[in-house]
């Protein structure tokens, strides 16, 4: 039987290039020096499609490929694909989730320490010979925080968990109230982060959520506000942010994610109160490999007939309908 024949549109681990070229016909899309011509000439024959983190697959990638039954992406957030036109046109969409959540949460504890306590900023001091100078400023603490968590999902919830250890009181706000947790639910971004002093960001991107975290938030969080951002730059103002660190409005900010990655606005690189990390939250070899792992088996149960293991919810329904 013909192995189905998949667009492999970003570079990926070995683990999972190997495995796809294992059970697949795979096109390396990103080596193709035409793509256009490419799509035009072999598109009718692609079955599938393995995204990567941020590569764009949207409707003027997916309409050229009218045999296209799945996308299976390399990461949790989706924001990058338009899983609402895949739904609307009988394509699955896959993410990965759950293999990542207790990383990217501990990764988050890890950015509010260095952030609140000044960890990279004290490692610099020390390395730079300014020790025996004088002793590193004292910092803020982690003693005197009321948690605020915007998006309590699975890893919100995992940060959750953590900061309750810390006896830290956590309060959050989403679209709908969470069951089972006791955390107290705030109906509006703006009042949450009025009612806390440490904000932590950790819902999905894409056009609901653009900049819903802008100068009113940063307002409200006030002066002694700390500001950490896991989930998707632009969920962010980022000009706004910027204007809150440098005058004061907040105290700090510790990011993993940026709006126009990998590019970091060089005002925010000059800030000694901002904490900035690379978008490695999921970045060790065991989480990323559990994810290649899952983005592989995807396209494997799907063309053996299986269905998909993690369909995105815009193409639950297709993912339902299609189950051999
Ligand atoms: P999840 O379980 O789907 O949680 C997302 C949460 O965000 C839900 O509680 C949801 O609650 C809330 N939410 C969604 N849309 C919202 C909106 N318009 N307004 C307010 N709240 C909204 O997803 P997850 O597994 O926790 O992952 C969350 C995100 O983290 C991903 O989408 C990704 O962008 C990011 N992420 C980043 C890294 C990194 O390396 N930095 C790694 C993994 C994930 P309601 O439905 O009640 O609104
Ligand atoms: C990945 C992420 O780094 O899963 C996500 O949503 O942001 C990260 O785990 C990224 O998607 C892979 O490039």
């Amino acid at each position: 039987m013909d192995r189905p024949e998949i667009l492999q549109i970003a570079p990926a681990m070995p683990v999972v290039a190997d495995q796809l070229a294992k059970s697949f016909t795979v096109h390396r899309f990103w080596e193709s020096s035409d793509p256009d011509a490419w799509l035009a000439e072999h598109g009718h024959r692609i079955r599938g499609v393995a995204a990567g983190g941020h590569t764009p697959v949207d409707e003027s990638l997916m309409g050229r490929l009218p045999a296209l039954e799945i996308v299976s992406s390399f990461g949790v957030g989706y924001d990058q694909i338009d899983a609402r036109w895949a739904g609307e046109h009988g394509i699955v969409v896959t993410n990965t989730p759950d293999v990542l959540t207790e990383e990217v949460a501990d990764l988050t504890i890890g950015l509010v320490i260095s952030t609140v306590r000044r960890i990279p900023a004290a490692e610099r001091h020390l390395r730079e010979g300014k020790w025996p100078s004088g002793t590193f400023p004292l910092t803020a603490s982690l003693r005197d925080r009321k948690v605020g968590i915007l998006g309590l999902g699975r890893i919100g919830k995992a940060i959750a968990t953590r900061l309750e250890a810390f006896g830290l009181p956590i309060s959050y706000h989403g679209r709908t109230r969470q069951e089972g947790v006791e955390y107290s639910f705030v109906a509006d971004p703006v009042e949450l982060a009025r009612q806390v002093n440490l904000l932590i960001s950790v819902i999905p991107g894409g056009g609901a959520t653009e900049k819903l975290v802008g100068a009113e938030v940063f307002e409200a969080l006030g002066p002694n506000g700390i500001f950490i951002n896991v989930g998707r730059g632009t969920v962010v103002d980022e000009a706004a942010l910027i204007e809150a660190l440098r005058s004061g409005k907040i105290l700090g900010a510790g990011l993993d994610v940026f709006a126009d990655e990998p590019n970091v606005p060089a005002e925010l690189a000059a800030m000694d109160n901002a904490v900035l990390l690379p978008h490695v939250a999921s970045g060790t070899v065991h989480t990323r490999t559990a994810m290649g792992q899952l983005q592989v088996d995807n396209l494997i149960s799907w063309f053996a007939g299986r269905g998909a293991l993690t369909p995105v919810a815009e193409t639950a329904a297709v993912a339902a309908r299609e189950k051999k």
